[in-house]
Formats: C-alpha cells, structure tokens, sequence
C-alpha cells in the first residue's frame, strides 16, 4: 500500500495569507491543510510583544493540538512617523474586529500630515515552524512607503496603500506571484521552503 501523502498545517485563518503561502509552496511533497481543516480548534490569542512570540505560540499550539508539524505566519506593519506602529497590532489597529477597510481608513488618518519623505514603512513577517520536537524561526522584510490614499484592486490588508522601495506601484497593483517575489511574506517562504525541503527530505 502506499504511504499517505505527509501533511503540514497552516496555523492562519487569514484566507488572503493562505493563497499566498499555498502558491509559494505548491511545488512541495506535502499536503498543506489550514485551520480551515480543524473548524473545532480553539482560537489562539495573539497577545505576544513581538512578531516572534506570537508566530511561535500559534505553530506549538496547533502543533499539539493536531500531532502534525505546523508552520505560522505573523506579520505587520512597521510605520517609522509611527514610531512603529501598528506593528505587531496591524490586524486589530482600528480595533477589536476591525475589517481591512477599518485599519486602512486610520492609517490613512494618522499619516494625512506627514510629508511624502517621511512616510517609509515596512512589512515584516515571522514564520515558525514546529514538528513536535523543536521550533525554528524564519523572516522577511519589505521596505516601502505608505501612498496617500489606496491604489489598486489586488492583494489583501495595507497592500493598497504600500508603495514597495524603488517603484510607484502598491502590492495591490501587483500579481500574487510577483508580491510573493518582493514581498515580506515571498522571502520568509523562500526560508520557509528551505526548513521544510531538509524536513521532508527533499533533494535541490
Ligand atoms: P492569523 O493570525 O490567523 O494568521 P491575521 O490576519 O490576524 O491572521 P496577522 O496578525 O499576522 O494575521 O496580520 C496582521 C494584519 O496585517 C492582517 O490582518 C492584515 O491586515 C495585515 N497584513 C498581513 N500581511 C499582509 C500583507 O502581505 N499585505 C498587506 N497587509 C497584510
């Protein structure tokens, strides 16, 4: 009989992440299953300082929850006239529940002074990964700056409003596979894949 496919779970119930990370590691020997899979999980609260702690609490816990190894993704939004904020409270900046529209709609607020050479940002995502036995961590950053108001359809969250560094167009104006080239996300997947690739056994 042949062996069942090996299976990885996402630890996300962010459906726009989930595309991305699923186009980034399509090519991989595994199945990937989403909390999506598991709809009876309790919900991991995300109360950590950092990109860090959070991305590792929610891949042990689902790691345990489901004995499959898991791989999280926590990211955000780094504004320096914001001293850094959102950060790591991107996904709640406008408050508990706040849509995408929301948090765009405050940011847009917050900067609406700030001269175009002082509106640099920057995403950062985290990724862990835990198989049971140890937890390793990988990253990735995107430097740009935030337009005034949003441009383009695409993408997900603050991507109409970020300009990526050395161009004029917002990840919203882009495809998936070329954020994923540039983005945050694209190059802590391109990590990611290395850790799963030893993982599984994959040969280059
Ligand atoms: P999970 O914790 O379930 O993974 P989340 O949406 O809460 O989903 P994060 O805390 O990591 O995820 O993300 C914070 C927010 O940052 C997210 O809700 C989006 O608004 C935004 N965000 C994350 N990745 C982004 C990206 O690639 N482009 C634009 N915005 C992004």
């Amino acid at each position: 009989m042949p062996l069942p496919p090996a299976r990885v779970v996402l630890a996300t119930r962010n459906r726009d992440k989930i595309l991305e990370i699923r186009e980034a590691l399509a090519s991989l020997p595994f199945v990937l299953l989403s909390l999506d899979d598991f709809p009876d999980l309790p919900e991991v609260e995300e109360d950590g300082d950092t990109l860090e702690d959070n991305a590792r609490k929610k891949a042990v816990t689902l790691q345990r929850h489901t004995g499959l190894p898991a791989l999280a993704d926590d990211t955000g939004l780094f504004v320096a006239a914001l001293n850094g904020a959102p950060g790591v409270r991107s996904s709640r900046y406008a408050g508990p529940g706040a849509s995408y529209q929301d948090n765009v709609r405050k940011l847009l607020a917050a900067m609406e002074t700030v001269p175009p050479e002082c509106r640099s940002a920057r995403f950062r995502t985290v990724m862990a990964f835990a198989d049971g036995n140890t937890v390793q961590l990988v990253e990735g950053s995107c430097d740009g700056r935030l337009a005034f108001a949003p441009q383009g359809e695409g993408g997900f969250g603050y991507d109409p409003i970020f300009i990526v560094a050395g161009g004029e167009r917002t990840f919203a104006e882009m495809s998936l596979i070329e954020k994923n080239r540039v983005s945050h996300r694209g190059r802590a997947l391109a990590a990611a894949r290395q850790l799963l690739k030893q993982y599984f056994r994959v040969e280059d």
